[in-house]
């Protein structure tokens, strides 16, 4: 699954593509024509700043959903409310064409002008029923004279996909950024992880602007609204800015329980990093066991620091690559050498 802020279908942003896997699946894929499925979204015009997760089973079918985050959507009269749709991945079909205006199985929307819901789209499934969650982020959300950004949880069950609303009246919990221009819920996917190891879920959400990364242990236990500084763990940046801009949860050392790895690319925007920038970013692996209280960059078991300003850690992840059971690091670097962009993989 691809997104795509630019390519257009018929003078229509094309949000993402989707390509069947399988023993076929190698080659060059070019084209249009390629593409088994094609996204679209002919509601709001231009599709600056979408979001796509294809990872989440919402519905618990078994197959994958598709959410598709548009935070500049106007919804009626509130400019930059944001909205997201999602696709039930057991609808989609070969050779077919899909507009999010029209084909979603849940739409839902930001309740506030510049509210910018679908910011961050991420999830899991919180709470062990088998159901995944779809984790929202509406970091423009002002409340009191502040910018603080709200973090929504819509909890995944067998009718969560079926009709629409203001996310106001569907999320079940909900988390606030603590102090003006927080903006929680910025960019980052809400990430989820076992980081203490005590079998339960650990949410993490990031509030890139402040670059302030938060933890809460257990989070099947919160419910109702909760407080940025209420996390188990506040973990800030001091080096590049934009710590938090990214995020992964997974098994670097080994020891069973996930760590955190958290990208500080310097820059907000993969476009003009060479202007936006004015230091190289960095990506930190935190091991999970050390993840409470109040933490900073220079608590990382391990630190990758690029040496030119190309935004490192504008995304980062981890696979394994090599079979010995812990993850590589991967780190990306949209900037590297006039924005041809690198993509690195490290053995932390
Ligand atoms: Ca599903
Ligand atoms: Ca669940
Ligand atoms: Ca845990
Ligand atoms: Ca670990």
């Amino acid at each position: 699954m691809v997104g795509s802020d630019f390519y257009t279908n018929y003078g229509n942003p094309t949000a993402g593509v989707l390509m069947l896997g399988g023993s076929d699946f190698s080659g060059d894929y070019a084209d249009a024509d390629a593409f088994d499925v094609t996204f679209s979204n002919t509601a709001y015009g231009y599709d600056s700043g979408i979001r796509v997760d294809s990872s989440l089973d919402v519905d618990g079918d078994g197959y994958d959903d598709i959410a598709y985050g548009n935070s500049y959507a106007s919804v009626g009269s509130d400019t930059y409310a944001g909205a997201l749709s999602v696709m039930s991945g057991a609808d989609l079909s070969a050779g077919n064409d899909y507009d999010f205006k029209e084909d979603y199985s849940l739409r839902t929307w930001g309740n506030q002008s510049y509210s910018e819901f679908g910011h961050s789209i991420g999830g899991g499934d919180l709470d062990g029923d088998g159901y995944d969650e779809l984790i929202v982020g509406a970091p423009g959300y002002y409340y009191d004279s502040r910018t603080v950004g709200y973090v929504y949880v819509i909890a995944g069950g067998t009718s969560t996909l079926g009709g629409s609303g203001s996310v106001g009246l569907i999320a079940t919990t909900r988390f606030e950024g603590a102090t003006a221009n927080d903006r929680l819920g910025a960019i980052a996917p809400p990430t989820l992880g076992d980081f203490d190891g005590d079998d339960n879920v650990d949410l993490v959400l990031s509030a890139p602007d402040i670059n302030t990364v938060y933890l809460f242990s257990d989070a099947s236990s919160l419910s109702g609204e909760i407080v940025s500084t209420e996390a188990d763990a506040t973990i800030t940046g001091t080096g590049p800015s934009q710590f938090g801009l990214s995020l992964y949860a997974g098994d670097f050392n080994g020891d069973g329980a996930d760590d955190l790895v958290i990208g500080a690319p310097d820059a907000s925007s993969a476009s003009y990093i060479s202007y936006y920038a004015n230091q190289p970013g960095a990506a930190y692996i935190f091991d999970g066991t050390t993840l409470s209280g109040t933490l900073g960059s220079t608590d990382a078991s391990y630190t990758m620091v690029s040496d030119s300003i190309d935004g490192a850690g504008f995304n980062v992840n981890g696979a394994d690559f090599d079979g010995d059971g812990t993850d590589e690091l991967i780190v990306s670097a949209p900037g590297y050498a006039s924005s041809a962009g690198r993509v690195w993989v490290f053995n932390p």
